[in-house]
């Protein structure tokens, strides 16, 4: 693909930062197609017949990124198949949260137009998971997946939003309000964006 033909939005933040939540809004207001790069690979796990099931299920509940192999080919194979049926902006939630995703994505697939970095305190996103947890049946929505996530978010997936602020492609939003005031927000800063 070229820039022309898809708009790709990542859309970062760390585990329970609201991604999935303005993901949501975003596509009730604008043309967006939402890929959740971590439902994709929980659909893959649960697939019938999928020889991955297992290891993404080991990688989730340790907070680990599964090999980008698997998660680039579900977010491609999806791009592909809704840009037949015409459609052609996309937001790529929770993707790309190590750098040789991102180095590789838009190597292979296409180039971002700009990412939407949901920023939130960590006290604020704990709260927010494990109550969350209470009735989600995510098998890394209990403390000790969660202490997991949130150190792998600092140490590999920080170092990709960096990547991007250098390139001035980072909108950062701050989520720690409601998500009334996060989406006005988002809409006020992605105008004459897309
Ligand atoms: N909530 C949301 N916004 C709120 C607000 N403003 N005020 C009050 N409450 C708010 O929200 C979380 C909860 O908070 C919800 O109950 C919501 O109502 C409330 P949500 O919108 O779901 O947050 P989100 O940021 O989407 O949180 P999520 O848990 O989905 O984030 P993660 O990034 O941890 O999860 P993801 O599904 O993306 O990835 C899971 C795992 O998959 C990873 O840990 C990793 O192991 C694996 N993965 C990969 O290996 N590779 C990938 O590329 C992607 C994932
Ligand atoms: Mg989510």
């Amino acid at each position: 693909f070229t820039s022309d033909q898809v708009t790709v939005v990542f859309v970062l933040g760390g585990p329970g930062a609201g991604k999935g939540t303005q993901c949501n809004r975003l596509v009730e207001d604008y043309k967006f197609i939402h890929l959740s790069a971590g439902d994709l690979l929980r659909a893959e796990q649960n697939r019938e017949g999928s020889q991955y099931g297992s290891l993404i299920n080991h990688y989730i509940t340790e907070g680990l990124i599964v090999p980008q192999e698997i998660t680039i080919t579900l977010l491609k194979n999806n791009i592909e198949e809704n840009y037949k049926k015409g459609n052609t902006k996309f937001l790529v939630d929770g993707f790309p949260r190590k750098m040789d995703q991102a180095i590789t994505f838009e190597e292979i697939i296409v180039p971002s137009k700009f990412v939407l970095f949901f920023d939130c305190p960590e006290d604020v996103m704990l709260e927010r998971l494990m109550e969350r947890g209470k009735t989600s049946g995510r098998a890394d929505d209990n403390i000790e997946s969660i202490k997991k996530r949130f150190k792998t978010f600092e140490d590999t997936s920080m170092p990709v939003i960096n990547m991007f602020e250098s390139q001035n492609k980072v909108i950062k939003i701050k989520c720690d309000q409601s998500v009334e005031e996060v989406y006005a927000d988002v809409q006020k800063n992605i105008k004459g964006r897309l």
